[in-house]
């Protein structure tokens, strides 16, 4: 008998070492203050998954906003409400994706009901019957794995959606739609937006001597001295190609002028090291400046006061800040 235990177990352990690389092994709360039907159920899943024992709800709940994949309640614990730890779990941001499943009493069926209409992902009769546990365990625990990936990948298209890919920096739509807010609530009287439209000096030149993607080393180490210089309500954006604006919120123009003189001297001032180290470049840069100017502005004419001014600093001869 203890031969067949010990070989048990040892498939167990293989099963589990399996189901861990398959990824339907989980981290799994039992939250029960039964000792002994807590401990009974943990000994059913520990061949395949890692089950942790909490007597107490609000020790569960703690422990739920860590690196967990499920949570086993018990419905009818007489120390606390299984049902309304559920509800937490719910309304909590740090636990509102938790699968949780609902061990529940014979003959609770209003109860049980109760339980889904709060979001309890499946329920689970006493008695517990080892297969049957097993396999919502396991399916709970595939659900979450594809849901997490999906909202990660979400997250991720998002992220791309509002970000320039070559320097990390806003892109153009994210900007657009930002500034717009921004210059409607100025005309409506609110703070000044102050912009500054950046362009890179002869950066044809950089691209024709080093190549294209010396260039476009140039570019992020270009949006790294941008971006540091700037407050963090400042939205520092590329525009497109070489050309890249600053928008800055609550900033009249001579604070803007101030601020564009300071990333010009800090463009221009110290030389760019590209190409593994290997190589030196100094790259200067020509910025237009503008800010709001009250009732009737539009998003379109700060950016071309920008522009305008851009033009002007390029015409005096570049490396310049024009507001
Ligand atoms: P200036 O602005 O001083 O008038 O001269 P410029 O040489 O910078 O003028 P222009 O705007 O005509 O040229 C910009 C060049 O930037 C042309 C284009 O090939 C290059 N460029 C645009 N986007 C990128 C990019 O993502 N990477 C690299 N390496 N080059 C780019
Ligand atoms: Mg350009
Ligand atoms: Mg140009
Ligand atoms: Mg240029």
């Amino acid at each position: 008998l203890r031969a067949r235990e010990a070989s048990g177990r040892r498939i167990g352990v293989i099963a589990g070492a399996a189901a861990r690389l398959a990824g339907t092994g989980g981290r799994i709360v039992i939250c029960d203050d039964n000792e002994r039907q807590a401990r009974k159920i943990a000994d059913e899943l520990s061949a395949e998954h890692r089950p942790i024992i909490e007597s107490d709800a609000d020790q569960a709940h703690l422990t739920a906003r860590g690196p967990v994949d499920l949570l086993i309640v018990n419905a009818n614990a007489r120390r606390f409400d299984g049902l309304r730890l559920a509800a937490q779990i719910r309304s909590d941001e740090a636990t509102r994706h938790l699968p949780i499943l609902a061990v529940i009493d014979p003959g609770e069926r209003p109860r049980m009901v109760k339980a889904l209409e709060i979001g309890i992902n499946d329920v689970l009769p006493r008695p517990i019957d080892a297969q049957e546990l097993s396999a919502r365990v396991r399916t709970q625990i595939k659900r979450k794995r594809y849901t997490d990936f999906l909202r990660k990948n979400l997250d991720h298209s998002l992220e791309l959606a509002v970000t320039d890919q070559l320097t990390g920096l806003h892109n153009r739509r994210y900007m657009t739609g930002q500034l717009t807010a921004l210059v409607a609530r100025a005309a409506r009287g609110g703070d000044p937006v102050g912009v500054l439209l950046i362009d890179v000096d002869h950066f044809k030149k950089i691209n024709d001597s080093f190549g294209h993607d010396v260039g476009d080393e140039v570019l992020r180490e270009f949006a790294v001295r941008v971006a540091t210089n700037v407050r963090a309500v400042d939205l520092p954006c590329r525009f497109g190609g070489e050309e890249f604006v600053v928008v800055m919120p609550g900033t009249p123009l001579a604070a803007a002028e101030r601020i564009a003189e300071r990333i010009r001297l800090h463009v221009g001032g110290s030389p760019f090291r590209v190409a593994g180290g290997k190589e030196l470049l100094t790259a200067t840069i020509s910025i237009g400046v503008a800010a709001t100017i009250g009732e009737g502005d539009t998003p379109d004419a700060v950016l071309k006061r920008a522009d305008e001014a851009l033009y002007e600093a390029k015409a005096a001869g570049r490396n310049k800040v024009v507001a």
